[in-house]
């Protein structure tokens, strides 16, 4: 059996800054490779500041080139990482994997640098195939791989999604913790972690829906808990990051997740959890409680949109209603909530321009809908995006027929920037003004990122520097708030500048 190093590259998702975070996918595909024995080298710009020659000077004497990307500047990130690699080693095989080669895995491979494509779930599915470059043989019967034989695109039907017991645990090993630990609003030592994939609803504008086909795998109870003891004892961890696109799926796994953590006594704090709101308010109140019992800090939810007929267009299976209870539910046991929203959708029957009003209408709906919420509770926090279409998604159609200007390629979409107006609907105006609510305007309304900003400054200075220029911008931006003022953004445009400066704001 062949040996040589696994090479594997993790571009940051956004230009000119910098990754905080752990290699998550590039970890959990390394799993099985990992337990066999491979040597697995993973490269991120928070692990190493010269990453690109680490890459050229590894790939000299590795056998495979692994990319993780979403859609988007990930993309042009891993195409620099082959163009490096492929410099340095010819003969260098490269596989792509992550959310976007798992929806596009023919026009992945359509790029001259890429060779394989493993869509979905990539635990067991990377090690196959280099199991099968290791003997030589072809992917011909190896579900969810797609791939390329002189120049011409083979695929295959997708995997099955496997179940997780059993899996090895994340091998967090392979890359320097300490460089990925994070302060957050709940822990100083925050880690990133997944229990679970896929996710069973088919929400018309979420990429899930075309990569898991409504399916979902968790891990149980017993074996997420001896993780989080794990993190906790080797990596002194004291706050765990949720990244399951759904947490709450299986009610009784996720109560027995609390409870086994009430059990054995493990202190660490959850942030993040991925629930629905409907789900959520219905819930018992036993769910409840053993979310305050473990300090539960927060749970993100897809509250999509203050405006029934849209939350209906998505298939959603919401109503705003639920937005509400949700909110009061999360206030009365002291849980945060982090909530996202969709502006810019392609509604059926609408020509152009009914769009652009209608954009303007969900941006008017989801101010009206998150001021009712955080006057309520000011800990919880929103976000608003722009709709960006995704194929295998119901809405990526109507997005193409009423004038989305589909990208071609790789580098195409390695070019879609999400702030900036990715469908024609959605005008100049609400495409600057969208960002600024989300990023700016939120984040001062949020009364714990005060608390927790100020926490990561340890000089007393610059703390009280850093405490009056907070706190007059966040006065302009409360006061933008109050009177929905959103014009002449002088202050935002300070605020971005700032941003990019400071890769902590
Ligand atoms: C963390 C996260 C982010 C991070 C970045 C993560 C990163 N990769 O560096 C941040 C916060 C920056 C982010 C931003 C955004 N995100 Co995001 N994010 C996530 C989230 C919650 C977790 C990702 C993760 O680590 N998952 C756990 C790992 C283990 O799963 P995985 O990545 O799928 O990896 C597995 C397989 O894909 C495969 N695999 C992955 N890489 C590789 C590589 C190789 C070589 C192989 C063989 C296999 C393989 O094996 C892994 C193990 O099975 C996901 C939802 C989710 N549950 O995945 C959304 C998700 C990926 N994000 C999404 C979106 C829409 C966004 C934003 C557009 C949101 C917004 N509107 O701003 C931005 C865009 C970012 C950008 N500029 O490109 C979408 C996907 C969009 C897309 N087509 O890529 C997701 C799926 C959420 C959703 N359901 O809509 N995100
Ligand atoms: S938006 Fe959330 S609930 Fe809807 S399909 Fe995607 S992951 Fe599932």
């Amino acid at each position: 059996m062949i040996k040589e190093t696994i090479l594997l590259y993790n571009p940051s998702p956004e230009p000119k800054r910098k990754t905080t975070d752990v290699p998550l996918s590039l970890l959990c595909a390394s799993k099985v490779l990992d337990k066999e024995g491979y040597k697995i080298k993973i490269v991120a710009d928070n692990l190493y500041d010269n990453h690109m020659d680490i890459i050229s000077k590894t790939a000299k004497n590795s056998r495979v080139l692994g990319i993780s990307s979403l859609t988007g500047h990930q993309i042009l990130g891993g195409l620099e990482a082959c163009r490096v690699a492929k410099q340095a080693n010819k003969d260098i095989k490269i596989i792509w994997g992550g959310y976007h080669p798992s929806i596009f895995p023919a026009q992945t491979l359509e790029n001259p640098y890429v060779d394989i494509v493993v869509k979905g779930k990539g635990e067991k599915a990377f090690y196959e195939v280099i199991k099968k470059l290791d003997e030589g043989e072809s992917f011909n019967d190896m579900p969810g791989i797609h791939w390329k034989e002189d120049g011409q695109i083979f695929s295959n039907p997708d995997r099955p999604l496997e179940k997780m017991e059993g899996s090895p645990q994340i091998p967090y090993h392979l890359v320097d913790v300490e460089k990925c630990l994070y302060p957050s609003e709940y822990g100083q030592r925050t880690i990133s972690y997944v229990s679970s994939y896929g996710c069973p609803y088919k929400c018309g504008f979420c990429c899930e829906v075309s990569v898991y086909d409504q399916r979902w795998v968790g891990l149980d109870a017993k074996s997420v808990v001896d993780d989080f003891e794990r993190l906790e004892k080797e990596y002194k961890v004291d706050a765990i990051g949720f990244y399951d696109s759904l947490f709450f799926t299986n009610m009784k796994r996720s109560k027995a997740i609390f409870r086994e953590m009430l059990d054995r006594g493990v202190k660490v704090r959850l942030g993040n959890l991925d629930g629905r709101s409907k789900q959520l308010a219905d819930a018992d109140d036993e769910l409840w409680e053993l979310m305050r019992e473990t300090r539960t800090y927060s749970i993100f939810c897809g509250a999509e949109s203050g405006d029934d007929e849209t939350l209906e267009a998505m298939t959603k299976e919401i109503v705003v209603e639920d937005n509400y209870r949700f909110a009061d539910k999360c206030h009365k046991y002291g849980i945060k909530v982090v909530f996202g929203s969709l502006v810019g959708l392609p509604l059926p029957n609408h020509s152009i321009k009914e769009l652009t009003k209608k954009t303007g209408d969900q941006i008017e709906s989801n101010i009206q809908m998150f001021d009712t919420i955080l006057s309520k509770d000011t800990r919880h926090r929103a976000q608003i995006f722009i709709y960006c279409p995704y194929p295998g998604t119901s809405m990526y159609e109507d997005s193409i027929r009423l004038g989305f200007n589909e990208p071609k390629n790789l580098v195409e979409w390695g070019k879609i920037t999400y702030f900036e107006r990715p469908v024609p609907w959605v005008n100049k105006n609400q495409g600057r003004m969208v960002p600024m609510i989300s990023n700016y305007i939120f984040m001062f309304l949020d009364a714990d990122t005060i608390v927790w900003a100020k926490e990561k400054i340890k000089n007393k200075i610059f703390r009280a520097i850093f405490i009056c220029v907070f706190q007059s911008a966040s006065f302009i931006a409360r006061l933008r708030w109050k009177y929905k003022f959103f014009q002449i953004p002088i202050d935002y445009k300070l605020f971005t500048l700032a941003k990019s400066v400071n890769r902590w704001i």
